[in-house]
């Protein structure tokens, strides 16, 4: 697997390192490709280019966010498809959307393993994800409607978020604000899985939900850290692995 950092957002570092630290641990080669935030989207796609038609790799994740002045969309549209282990890329978007993909987006992934391995059934349950990003929110909903949960989605212009949590047997936050999601605003014995990393002024790593008030309803509940993140980069494992069999089994 390549992995491509572009700058020097301190988070980013962090998690590309944990990446890292987890392809050794199962036995991924990865390359890291550490670029200086002055680097060209030419560069950037030039690297890629490489990279694509290197046969040494089966996997390219380039970390987001990148630097302002280049264009995310074009670096994930110049990922090959079959080496797409984010599954950013819209081939791989849209086969989510049909239900008949090859990759999982690794964060929704994570939060359905954590699900199923709690032998907890989504089917017709009410399901409410806040946040309706590309690479959490909008495929999150979609994993769990594939599931037969019925789902409501959640963002800045929702007229009553609170009304709209309380309902839930499933909550998943992924909307980037510390704590948004109170105690108050979860059912009695729901289902809360935080997505959310914020890191506060005072260096402290907080999720979307507040923990403490919302672990005396929950039934059960992630924590942040040692939650969706470990699980991002256990799918991220998984992912590498099927895009090498998928590279390599007919050979
Ligand atoms: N291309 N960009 C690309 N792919 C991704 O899947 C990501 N993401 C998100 C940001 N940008 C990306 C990640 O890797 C978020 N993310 C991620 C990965 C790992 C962790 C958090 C976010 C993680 O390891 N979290 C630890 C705490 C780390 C810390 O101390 O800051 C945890 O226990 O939650």
């Amino acid at each position: 697997m390549a992995v491509v950092i572009v700058g020097d957002d301190p988070a980013s570092r962090i998690y590309v390192n944990n990446k890292k630290k987890a392809c050794e641990y199962v036995g991924i080669r990865s390359e890291e490709y550490a670029l200086p935030k002055e680097t060209t989207q030419e560069e950037l796609l030039a690297l890629i280019e490489k990279l694509n038609a290197d046969e040494g790799l089966d996997g390219i994740l380039c970390q987001l966010p990148l630097p302002k002045h280049i264009d995310e969309k074009a670096v994930i549209n110049a990922i090959r498809p079959d080496k797409d282990v984010d599954a950013f890329h819209p081939v791989n978007v849209g086969k989510i959307m049909i239900g008949d993909y090859d990759f999982l987006p690794c964060t929704p992934a994570g939060v359905m393993e954590l699900i199923y391995e709690s032998g907890i059934d989504i089917q017709g349950k009410e399901c409410v994800v806040v946040g309706r990003s590309n690479i959490v929110g909008k495929p999150m909903a979609m994993l769990l409607l594939h599931d037969h949960g019925t789902v409501t989605i959640c963002h800045s212009r929702t007229k009553d978020l609170a009304e709209t949590v309380r309902r839930a047997d499933i909550v998943v936050a992924a909307v980037g604000v510390p704590e948004l999601i109170r105690g108050d605003m979860i059912k009695e014995g729901a289902v809360v899985i935080d997505v959310g990393m914020n890191r506060l002024p005072d260096k402290r790593l907080v999720g979307d939900v507040a923990y403490e008030e919302a672990a005396e309803k929950a039934a059960a509940i992630t924590p942040v850290p040692g939650g969706v993140g470990p699980m991002t980069i256990a799918m991220l494992m998984k992912n590498t692995v099927k895009a090498a069999l998928l590279h390599h089994r007919d050979k």
